[in-house]
């Protein structure tokens, strides 16, 4: 694997992993608000106009784990991204969307269901092996790259709202390799625990090769002994019988000359 390839390979596994950084936007960097009612609908996914809300509408899916709502943006400048979004979640049951960003695989985002009842605006998260109330990536980080991009709310519980979402730039792409990349200073005491760790293991490992070696010559000297315990028993057996044969011969001799 080249350098590069390992770098760009970081990126992505250190944003699922969670990566947490939290820095103020650039000024440059303006959030790309889009309204939900302004998407590519999929029934039963539908917009509902409401005075109450940004733009007078918002989406929901009357069906669970169906309908769809498409959107594309454009970003100028690669980097780390996350999305805030106006949500409203009814209860624990009427909380959730899938999220799909580009042609990543699509993903649970857990509306907080502790501020059911009204309008909230809060990072999407990436549930992941967590769990609704606790989701793994809390907000979820991706990497976007200058061009157009597609993201899709899909149905999963019926009944939940979205009003509006943001794009949010968090910070540059080469800050973010630089960070991943090249580790801390705290990472080389790390490296010295791993080092001293594998030596460890190694003169544990070899401890118990000279181990298994003498044991193995224990067990040669062992059966050596033991076939010279049985050749022993053997020749005294040897011995008696013999002594039994010469009995019974000397008996023959004496009848053969009684006879
Ligand atoms: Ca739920
Ligand atoms: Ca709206």
């Amino acid at each position: 694997m080249t350098k590069k390839s390992f770098i760009f390979t970081l990126i992505p596994l250190a944003v699922l992993m969670g990566w947490s950084s939290q820095e103020s936007l650039a000024s440059s960097q303006v959030p790309i608000r889009i309204e939900a009612e302004s998407g590519q609908l999929t029934s039963p996914m539908e917009v509902i106009y409401h005075d109450n809300v940004s733009g007078d509408g918002y989406i929901m899916t009357k069906s669970d784990k169906r309908g769809k709502a498409t959107y594309q943006f454009h970003i100028d400048e690669a980097g780390v991204y996350k999305i805030t979004a106006q949500a409203y979640a009814a209860s624990i049951q009427k909380n959730s969307f899938y999220v799909k960003i580009n042609d990543k695989p699509r993903f649970v985002w857990d509306v907080d269901e502790q501020h059911k009842d009204f309008w909230y605006q809060d990072n999407v998260n990436n549930r992941a092996t967590g769990k609704p109330e606790k989701p793994e990536f809390d907000p979820y980080f991706f990497v976007l790259t200058p061009g157009e991009h597609t993201i899709s709310f899909e149905g999963r519980e019926a009944g939940t709202r979205l009003d509006y979402f943001q794009v949010e730039f968090v910070k540059p792409l080469e800050t973010a390799v630089v960070e991943i990349t090249e580790p801390p200073a705290s990472s080389v005491r790390g490296i010295f625990v791993n080092l001293i760790t594998w030596m460890g293991l190694g003169i544990l490992g070899c401890v118990a090769f000279f181990m298994i070696q003498k044991r193995k010559n224990v067990n040669v000297a062992q059966v050596g002994d033991d076939v010279d315990v049985r050749l022993t028993h053997f020749e005294h057996r040897v011995n008696d019988l013999q002594d039994i044969l010469l009995s019974i011969d000397e008996r023959l001799d004496r009848r053969l000359k009684r006879t």
